[in-house]
């Protein structure tokens, strides 16, 4: 050993880790549009949020939005028709529970968040997701590709969604799709149909749909994604509701332009992590 070497302690040598996998981690995000953390709620907290949330669905605690209203392929024909009350979102959810509002702000969560976006200071939007996502077996409907941005308006397209599995997320009940780094691509507007789901009759997008892999889960798991990046999600066919906990954030810098929907909802500041409560 010569004199110069550097003698870490066990702390430090535990940081210099933790900062060299989350540089590993911020690099896939930057060139895949995606990540996902393993287990990064514990068991305990998602049976909470998952009560939570079916007590809310049981008793249809407003505000929500049903199936029949977004119309999706495979969506009832209208509320009044068989399977018209089945809810597709429990919306508002920071400000529907406790619970929700704390996963919102977790720690581990922010920390993450921010790092991918760069950024000491992020907001958490309330205009965008900001809640229960559901599918039902029966009546579920199936979500084209898209990226979350078509509606969105932001100064950039740079915001990092945040989607907290509440139970078992799989093929059969209609789990998340990415097309990996499609974030980075400049997709011209012939691409996409008039309500901007990708075109799936144009052979170039169907070369980039077979890039598409399936973001698998369990309860817990969390999957972080750039507003960005074309995902889509089949119908539910199980006999089980899936539910997952979705949040999007910004970094300070960018801002919603004002008057647009994206302004339309105080936003939540988080400062130093535990220095957010309200
Ligand atoms: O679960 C799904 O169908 C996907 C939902 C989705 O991509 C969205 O709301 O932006």
């Amino acid at each position: 050993m010569h004199s110069q070497d550097k003698i870490l302690t066990a702390n430090q040598f535990y940081y210099l880790l933790m900062e060299k996998l989350a540089n590993t981690e911020k690099q896939f995000f930057d060139t895949q549009g995606y990540l996902i953390v393993r287990q990064m709620a514990a068991e305990a907290q998602v049976k909470v949020l998952r009560n939570v949330a079916e007590q809310q669905l049981e008793t249809v605690v407003a505000p929500v939005e049903y199936e029949a209203d977004v119309a999706y392929p495979g969506a009832p024909s209208s509320r009044a028709g068989q399977g018209g009350n089945t809810v597709r979102r429990l919306l508002h959810a920071y400000q529907r529970d406790k619970g929700f509002a704390q996963w919102g702000r977790h720690p581990d969560l922010i920390h993450t968040v921010k790092t991918l976006l760069n950024s000491n200071q992020i907001y958490l939007v309330q205009a965008h997701h900001n809640c229960v996502m559901t599918k039902h077996p029966m009546f579920s409907s199936s979500t084209m590709w898209h990226q979350d941005f078509r509606y969105w308006r932001f100064q950039q397209n740079a915001l990092v969604t945040v989607w907290l599995a509440l139970g078992q997320e799989t093929a059969r009940n209609g789990c998340m799709r990415l097309i990996p780094g499609s974030h980075l691509l400049t997709l011209d507007k012939p691409r996409f149909d008039q309500a901007s789901f990708l075109r799936t009759d144009l052979p170039e997008n169907r070369a980039l749909m077979h890039q598409a892999l399936r973001a698998e889960l369990e309860p817990g798991d969390v999957l972080l994604f750039h507003s960005g990046l074309l995902h889509a999600a089949g119908r539910n066919q199980t006999d089980t509701p899936k539910l997952a906990l979705v949040y999007s954030y910004r970094a300070a810098g960018n801002l919603p332009l004002s008057g647009t929907r994206s302004a339309a909802m105080p936003e939540i500041e988080l400062l130093d992590v535990g220095n957010d409560e309200p």
